[in-house]
């Protein structure tokens, strides 16, 4: 699945048009393009039919379902994020309409990108809450569309890392922005408030510390690396996470982490326009190793923020703590 939406380019101007219409000076300027956040919630209902029925379009009034509006203002956080901090109007950078579908499933413990729209499911109320309570998280599955849209991150072992971790960054800054958390009051966590008390854990997985999120009879250790030295070569089929996609992202994630507190003051603001370079610059390959992102980030770092800069040794120094770089 695809944005299929046409593409609708304006009628040619005739020729001489230009010519025989100057511009008057006393015409008012043309009112700036408005660009502003769209969003539509949908509700499953407990089935798997997408996108089901729609429960919120961007503007109406919030309703009584805590989930729809989770998703709603977690849409717009994202859709802020992008905006406020790197420019971009929404996944495509082209205004695409934000959908997401609550309730989907029953005891549904996950939330994804489908390649088109956002899906959440309620949690099995047992180990897991709804998975809408994280605004990460959100940001998160919605950073998989901005992926697909620029790197294209082929999702398996160290390219697929780099996209779960990509989204994780981009997710925590979701985060950090809407809470107003500078890079030394963030929690560095991700999903956050997903567990019940039930479980033995604070989070998905954690950035600051990757390994260290929960440990729990039922759900096992968290089993993220913090450096090479723990790196997962598992096999590359879907059954091991196509590679441990969601484990060795850890590795990244630790980067991420030292470059914003290395920089320090806003991730957004620091570290974040450094990475959303590498993601959107044309530069990174689908298949990109953790030492090629790592390379094109200090590169990018220095193009920023000025060769030799504190910036681009704070970015150096963090691949080299997680021995991705020497
Ligand atoms: N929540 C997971 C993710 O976005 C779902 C998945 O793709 N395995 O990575
Ligand atoms: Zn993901």
């Amino acid at each position: 699945r695809g944005d299929h939406r046409p593409l609708l380019p304006g009628a040619p101007p005739q020729a001489g048009e230009a010519l025989r219409r100057p511009p008057t000076p006393t015409a008012p300027a043309p009112a700036p393009t408005t660009v502003a956040v769209r969003r539509e919630i949908h509700d499953a209902q407990g089935t798997t039919t997408l996108p089901g029925e729609l429960v919120r379009a961007e503007g109406a009034p919030a309703t009584d379902d805590v989930s729809a509006t989770e998703a709603y203002d977690g849409l717009g956080d994202t859709w802020t994020l992008y905006h406020s901090a790197f420019g971009r109007d929404s996944l495509d950078g082209k205004g695409l309409l934000l959908v997401a579908t609550v309730h989907y499933d029953q005891r549904y413990d996950n939330a994804f990108w489908d390649g088109e729209q956002m899906v959440f499911g309620d949690g099995d109320g047992t180990y897991f809450t709804r998975f809408t309570a994280a605004k990460d998280v959100i940001g998160h599955e919605l950073t998989h569309g901005v992926t697909q849209f620029t790197a294209g991150l082929t999702y398996v072992a160290q390219s697929g890392a780099l996209n779960e971790s990509v989204s994780d960054c981009f997710g925590s800054m979701v985060k950090q922005q809407a809470l107003g958390q500078d890079v030394t009051q963030a929690d560095w966590l991700i999903g956050q408030g997903l567990f019940t008390d039930r479980v033995q854990g604070v989070a998905l997985r954690s950035m600051k510390a990757p390994g260290t999120a929960y440990d729990d009879p039922h759900l096992g250790k968290d089993p993220q690396p913090a450096d090479m030295d723990g790196y997962d070569d598992l096999p590359h089929d879907q059954a091991h996470d196509n590679g441990g996609v969601h484990t060795n992202s850890g590795i990244p994630n630790r980067a991420f982490y030292l470059a914003c507190t290395g920089i320090g003051g806003n991730s957004w603001e620091g570290a974040g326009p450094v990475w959303y370079d590498v993601l959107t610059g044309g530069r990174l390959a689908k298949d990109a190793q953790f030492a090629d992102f790592a390379r094109l980030t200090v590169e990018a770092a220095g193009a920023r923020f000025g060769a030799g800069s504190r910036e681009e040794s704070a970015v150096q120094e963090a691949w080299t703590t997680v021995k991705v770089l020497t």
